[in-house]
């Protein structure tokens, strides 16, 4: 079987908009556990689709809380992998050429360089409130859930309101830009590559066949078969660390 990797890179040299799409496994190769292993330890025996949810949350606020302190810790203490880096080396190199649609919650690509990345599913660094702050009601600015009294979860101390983690937990609706963004830019590339995502959340998992259905060539990229590989024109059966420099670098 031939190597498919010189017609791919040729895809990329020749891409209008590239739009990349990645999941956990982008994050993989700098430590950060994909998020079906990212249960281990006190969390092993839960389902990530049980703590990952408003109600989890609500059922036991400190083990929840404290999950997600630990996967903030775990990222603050990663660093970009050269699979971050050729993407945003990529997209500097080519102006207004590439956008970057994450599912993950890490800051990874944002500090390998890559700008303006859709966060579809929120970030580990970003506080909100459980509830909305009593104060809007009143036509008063919103308490900052930054100043909140410390805890696992921290709680407002005017009123006992819970501090809960800035991500979109399942049965959430996504962030109305950064999904719009996505979606327009899985319209309107010539080339979608898809890293290291199962592609079973949605919508999410629903851009590859966007870009699909609007033309696009579609490249997947995972050591594992996924739910997209169907879709895909070319999957790549490697890792992102190995392959992105590969496609995206000039040697
Ligand atoms: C919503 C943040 C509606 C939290 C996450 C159809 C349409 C719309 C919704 C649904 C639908 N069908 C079902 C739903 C509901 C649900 C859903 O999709 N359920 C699934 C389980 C069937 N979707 C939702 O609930 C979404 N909300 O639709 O709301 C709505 C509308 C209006 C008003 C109210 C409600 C919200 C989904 C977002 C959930 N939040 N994350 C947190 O992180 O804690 S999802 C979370 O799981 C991640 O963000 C990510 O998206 C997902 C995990 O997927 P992956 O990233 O793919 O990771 P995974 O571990 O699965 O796989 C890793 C891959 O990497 C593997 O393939 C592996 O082989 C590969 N890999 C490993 N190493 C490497 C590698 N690849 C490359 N290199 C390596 N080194």
């Amino acid at each position: 079987m031939t190597d498919p990797l010189p017609e791919v890179r040729a895809w990329v040299e020749a891409a209008g908009q590239v739009c990349v799409l990645t999941g956990a496994g982008m994050s993989a190769e700098s430590g950060v556990p994909t998020f079906r292993d990212a249960l281990s330890g006190l969390w092993a025996r839960y389902d990530p689709q049980e703590l990952a949810t408003e109600a989890g949350f609500r059922s036991d606020p400190q083990l929840v809380w404290d999950w997600y302190a630990s996967r903030r810790e775990g990222v603050r203490a990663a660093e970009p992998n050269a699979g971050h880096m050729a993407l945003a080396r990529w997209q500097a190199a080519h102006p207004g050429r590439m956008t970057v649609v994450t599912q993950n919650v890490d800051d990874l690509h944002q500090r390998a360089g890559s700008t303006e990345v859709l966060c579809l599913h929120g970030s580990l660094f970003v506080d909100a409130w459980l509830d909305p702050c009593p104060r809007l009601a009143r036509g008063e600015l919103a308490c900052d859930p930054r100043r909140a009294a410390p805890g696992r979860p921290p709680r407002c101390e005017a009123c006992g309101n819970l501090v809960r983690p800035g991500v979109v937990w399942f049965g959430e609706a996504l962030p109305w830009n950064p999904l719009d963004g996505a979606q327009r830019a899985a319209r309107h590339c010539t080339l979608m590559l898809v890293v290291g995502t199962s592609g079973m959340v949605y919508p999410a998992a629903g851009l590859p066949g966007v870009a699909k259905h609007c033309g696009a060539r579609v490249v997947v990229i995972n050591p594992h078969p996924t739910e997209l590989d169907g879709l895909a024109d070319v999957v790549l059966r490697g890792t992102a660390a190995q392959l992105l420099p590969q496609l995206l670098l000039t040697p």
